[in-house]
């Protein structure tokens, strides 16, 4: 590379990626065909449209990546519309907000402290500004169940257009027969957030919302799925909703969309439609659940008790009396990466929470099993109650170090 100040950066994050561990549940690490299309010279192109009705010339191969990348993502999730162009997670929710409600309308969603997302009508976003967001919450924080009967409660007086499962934080899985029958009685939509979940949905670890009435899917690719960073919505089986989504995204919302991370997209969903990925998927949540039993039998607090899926939510303020800044500072320094987060009905501020959140899905990429997340877990836990000892952190960065050295991040995963 030419640009070498550039050329250095991208060097040095590649060996903090190689020398480290990746615990953020929102990371991945993405083979090198995923890359190689992501890098490819469809960055060059413009293809604004859909496939077959572009605005400009030369879209001869543009169609049949995107395409490739829609038939992919359909058999992936088993639905009969996808669109495959928002940029990220973000803009594929609030293009769906826009494409099925008028300004005003109300969304019913998770509150953000019990593990919903900003997009979920959080005020400090602009969406909460133009349609009306109300809450739900867990009924019980120990286990994570959902309170079902206040949703109903509150959905059938304050009639909301949409019903939006899916979360950031939050580790159980979803009675979907129940949101489905919630938003039936009140005539919304039920729509499912499963940008962190994706890739356990389509590696059949994890039920899928579309066998439980859910009308749509909107994920970001990045996450468990293990592609490139962008975003996708998907419709079940409604053309009319799938026509409003295609009209909102383009021309409503965005611009030319990225083919090359289409192309990539693609890659990735061929990926993800194989065995192997499968057996990925699988393994995420055991060597979630190691890790979530190693900090219970330490007596940390788990919000939701423990996980069924790729992430752990510790109380390490409750538990331990370390802030979640602190664990995350202290564990950074040990080459351990994950980040502070709140929990349910946190007393402390968002940038000095009382949690951590962690995950699977980038030590299960580089091949950890249930041995080495157990281990993992145990030195996390010695370095937060040790968090002052120089020499134990020492010797457990040395520890993280040498296991990185044995996984290396894989370039094939097929
Ligand atoms: N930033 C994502 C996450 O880390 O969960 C959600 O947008």
């Amino acid at each position: 590379m030419r640009d070498k100040p550039i050329e250095k950066l991208i060097k040095s994050e590649e060996k903090r990626q190689a020398e480290g561990l990746e615990l953020i549940p929102s990371e991945n690490y993405v083979s090198e065909d995923v890359l190689k299309a992501n890098g490819s010279v469809f960055t060059n192109k413009y293809s604004e449209g859909y496939p077959g009705r572009r605005y400009y010339g030369g879209q001869e191969f543009t169609d049949g990546v995107e395409r490739l990348a829609i038939e992919r993502a359909c058999k992936l999730f088993n639905c009969k519309y996808a669109n495959v162009q928002p940029h990220a997670g973000a803009p594929a929710n609030v293009a769906t907000y826009f494409a099925l409600m008028e300004p005003g309308d109300t969304i019913m969603g998770m509150d953000l402290s019990h593990g919903g997302h900003l997009t979920h009508g959080h005020p400090v976003t602009y969406i909460s500004k133009i349609f009306r967001f109300i809450r739900y919450k867990m009924k019980n924080i120990e286990t994570g169940e959902i309170d079902y009967e206040e949703m109903l409660e509150v959905a059938m007086r304050e009639k909301p257009k949409i019903i939006m499962a899916g979360y950031s934080a939050y580790t159980r899985e979803l009675d979907y027969a129940k949101f489905s029958e919630i938003a039936k009685k009140v005539g919304a939509l039920a729509i499912m957030d499963a940008a962190h979940i994706a890739g356990l949905i389509a590696g059949g670890a994890h039920k899928n919302p579309f066998d439980y009435g859910f009308d749509l899917i909107l994920t970001t690719t990045h996450k468990t799925l293990r592609g490139p960073r962008g975003g996708m919505i998907l419709t079940r089986d409604n053309e009319e909703i799938a026509k409003k989504i295609d009209k909102m995204v383009f021309p409503g919302f965005q611009g030319g969309p990225l083919m090359n991370t289409i192309a990539a997209k693609a890659v990735c969903f061929g990926e993800a439609l194989t065995p192997a990925f499968k057996k990925y998927a699988t393994q995420i949540i055991k060597n979630a659940r190691v890790m979530a039993k190693v900090f219970l039998d330490n007596k940390i607090r788990l919000i939701g008790g423990g996980t069924d899926n790729h992430c752990v939510l510790a109380d390490v303020y409750g538990s331990l009396g370390v802030t979640g800044k602190e664990a995350q500072t202290v564990l950074d320094e040990v080459g351990i990466t994950l980040n502070m987060n709140m929990i349910a009905d946190d007393p402390r501020k968002p940038l000095d929470p009382s949690g951590i959140r962690f995950g699977t899905p980038a030590i299960t990429t580089r091949g950890f099993k249930e041995k080495e997340c157990k281990r993992v877990a145990e030195l996390m836990v010695k370095v937060l109650k040790n968090k002052d000892n120089k020499k134990i952190k020492e010797s457990v960065h040395k520890e993280i170090k040498a296991l990185a050295k044995k996984f290396p991040i894989p370039k094939k995963f097929v």
